[in-house]
């Protein structure tokens, strides 16, 4: 029997950067995202009787750190379920791997939804989240559909995504993509660089927690402007704090800022509009739905060697076929 699930790809408004636990992935910030409807990630389960669980990738066998974060995941399931047996895993993405474009959040949401099932786990969804945290801390957060919040938390038990209501103005995500090479640095060594190296770090710790307060706020008033301003104040921040990494962490291209400086533009024009950007050069723009085509076609005026893709909020990772389809 196989268990699949899909899952969307989720992009913070308010960021995770860094971690005060490695090994379970507790991260030093709390942090608030929006699930998207694009770029799905499917992933199949199949408990197998081979001696080693098999992990493939749009059909490539992964092998060292890729496929060893895969067996963190399922054994923590084998853990949670009581049962011993391997794992035959296949994941196909629709967003290009790697590109700052959160396929690991994706995948490892995908992942452990589809495993639980294929192990017989009852989980509900705070545990699901708890599980995708411990494949990539961001995953945690694409368990739930639309807004959802990662409470740091001290420990495996407290760390833990959950959705957050949205009655404001209907969101859109315009994906701005500038580059689909995967990044020179994975976006865990430079968390970690920044967290060993860089000044900021400290003060990066503390802004966020404030920020996190003020943007759920917000979210919770459904004040789509101020969500929108600390979105961009807390994607500056954190590159911030990586440009003060030794060696220093850039992520931003000069393409990357031309699509910040045109979306201070929008705004002077009266357009809600905000940037963010994540371990890579493609820039995502929060603006309203019904703004969204007039956002792009404004951005393809400005810089029209980029490739752009609408998004809205998109549901929770959810099994497609399986016991509990
Ligand atoms: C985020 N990012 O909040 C931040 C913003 C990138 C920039 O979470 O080490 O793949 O697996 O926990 O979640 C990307 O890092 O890192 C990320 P790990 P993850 O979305």
């Amino acid at each position: 029997m196989t268990s699949t699930a899909t899952a969307h790809p989720n992009i913070a408004l308010a960021k995770y950067w860094g971690k005060r636990n490695d090994a379970l992935i507790i991260p030093a910030t709390g942090s608030l995202s929006l699930t998207l409807d694009v770029f799905p990630t499917t992933t199949s389960v199949t408990l197998s009787d081979e001696g080693a669980d098999a992990v493939r990738l749009d059909g490539v066998l992964l092998t060292g750190d890729e496929s060893n974060r895969v067996r963190t995941v399922l054994d923590r399931i084998r853990e949670l379920s009581g049962r011993t047996g391997h794992a035959r895993v296949e994941s196909a993405n629709t967003v290009p791997t790697a590109a700052g474009l959160a396929s690991s959040a994706a995948a490892f949401a995908a992942l452990a939804t589809a495993a639980a099932d294929a192990f017989g786990l009852d989980a509900d969804d705070r545990m699901l989240s708890r599980i995708a945290r411990r494949g990539s801390g961001s995953a945690c957060r694409s368990v739930f559909p639309g807004v959802a919040r990662w409470n740091a938390g001290i420990d495996d038990e407290s760390s833990y995504a959950e959705p957050l209501s949205w009655n404001g103005p209907p969101l859109a995500m315009v994906v701005g993509i500038v580059s689909s090479q995967r990044k020179a640095v994975s976006s865990r060594t430079a968390m970690r660089r920044t967290v060993e190296t860089s000044p900021y770090f400290p003060a990066w710790v503390t802004s966020s927690a404030a920020l996190l307060d003020q943007m759920s706020d917000a979210v919770a008033a459904g004040d789509f402007a101020t969500v929108g301003e600390l979105t961009e104040q807390s994607a500056l921040r954190m590159h911030a704090s990586m440009f003060g990494a030794v060696p220093p962490v850039r992520y931003l291209s000069a393409a990357s800022l031309a699509l910040f400086d045109a979306v201070v533009t929008l705004r002077s024009a009266g357009i809600d509009a905000y940037a963010t950007a994540d371990a890579g050069p493609n820039v995502k723009v929060l603006c309203r739905s019904d703004q969204a085509s007039h956002v792009v076609d404004a951005l393809t005026a400005t810089i029209p060697d980029a490739e752009y893709v609408v998004a809205h909020a998109g549901p929770g990772s959810h099994i497609v076929t399986g016991k509990g389809a």
